[in-house]
């Protein structure tokens, strides 16, 4: 049983992926460890985060930004959610099985490229915002466990990294959409109230604190105001839907540290 059970966390274990061997593995790990390091600072003090969403225990924080005159607001949001574990909620927002049922801002989706089964190349349309033109992204996505420097003793970190990126096959602007370029990461902890025998866990007892980080460049003309509009109404929607699916997925299936 401590075999299989070290099997298991070999196959999810970032220093042996067989993503290591892709031309895009430096990227994918200095890129993923930034944003890592970048969720979990705080929104307080200089770092200018406006509160513009709250709902329960859902907080979302934006700051303005532009550059060459398009939007390019960061957002950050936090999240508590009782009943599911980091792992679950990573592997949800990651498996492309899922997407359809809690991204509403999708119209299609075609994985580009598997690099391993933690690490993949999707391409995306979303749905059209009139007046804009429809939008597409392409990148990679890549989610593992992480140890918690910050605290050796609790485990389970875990961290899904999506970044934008090019491929032959899937060049920009070739299907009458305007591509988009995002740097996206969740980052999830699950803590144990009260801390138990592992065999002794119920859902009751596991919650999990989600950090959301979004950087989104629109890629073209798209105006500003209806951007910012569009942003302030889809995160909140988004964030509430898909933690609302991973419980819905989740409650009668065993848990999965
Ligand atoms: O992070 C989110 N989703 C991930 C998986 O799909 C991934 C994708 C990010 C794409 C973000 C680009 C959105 C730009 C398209 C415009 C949206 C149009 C809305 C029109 C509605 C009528 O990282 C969640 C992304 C949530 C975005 C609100």
């Amino acid at each position: 049983d401590r075999l299989k059970r070290k099997s298991v966390s070999i196959s999810v274990d970032s220093t042996v992926t067989p993503a290591v061997n892709h031309k895009l593995w430096p990227e994918i790990e200095k890129v993923t460890m930034q944003q890592l390091h970048y969720a979990r600072l705080g929104v307080g003090g200089a770092g200018g985060w406006q509160l513009f969403a709250e709902d329960g225990d859902m907080r979302m924080y934006r700051r303005e930004e532009e550059a060459d005159g398009l939007v390019v607001d960061p957002l950050k949001a936090c999240h508590v959610v009782k009943g599911v574990t980091a792992r679950e909620v990573c592997q949800i927002f990651f498996s492309p099985e899922y997407r359809s049922g809690w991204e509403t801002t999708l119209e299609d989706m075609t994985i580009a490229e598997t690099i391993s089964n933690d690490t993949l190349v999707f391409l995306q349309t979303h749905k059209r915002i009139w007046p804009a033109s429809q939008r597409d992204a392409l990148f990679w996505s890549h989610i593992r466990s992480v140890p918690d420097d910050q605290d050796p003793d609790a485990s389970d970190l875990w961290i899904v990294c999506n970044h934008s990126t090019e491929h032959p096959q899937y060049p920009p602007n070739s299907n009458k959409c305007v591509r988009v370029y995002l740097t996206v990461c969740i980052v999830c902890q699950t803590f144990v109230d009260p801390p138990k025998d592992p065999n002794k866990i119920s859902r009751d007892d596991i919650t999990c604190k989600i950090t959301y980080c979004s950087v989104v460049n629109p890629g073209g003309w798209a105006p500003a105001s209806v951007l910012r509009a569009v942003y302030k109404r889809e995160y909140p929607k988004f964030l509430k839907r898909f933690t609302s699916f991973c419980i819905e997925q989740c409650k009668d299936k065993p848990i999965l540290f």
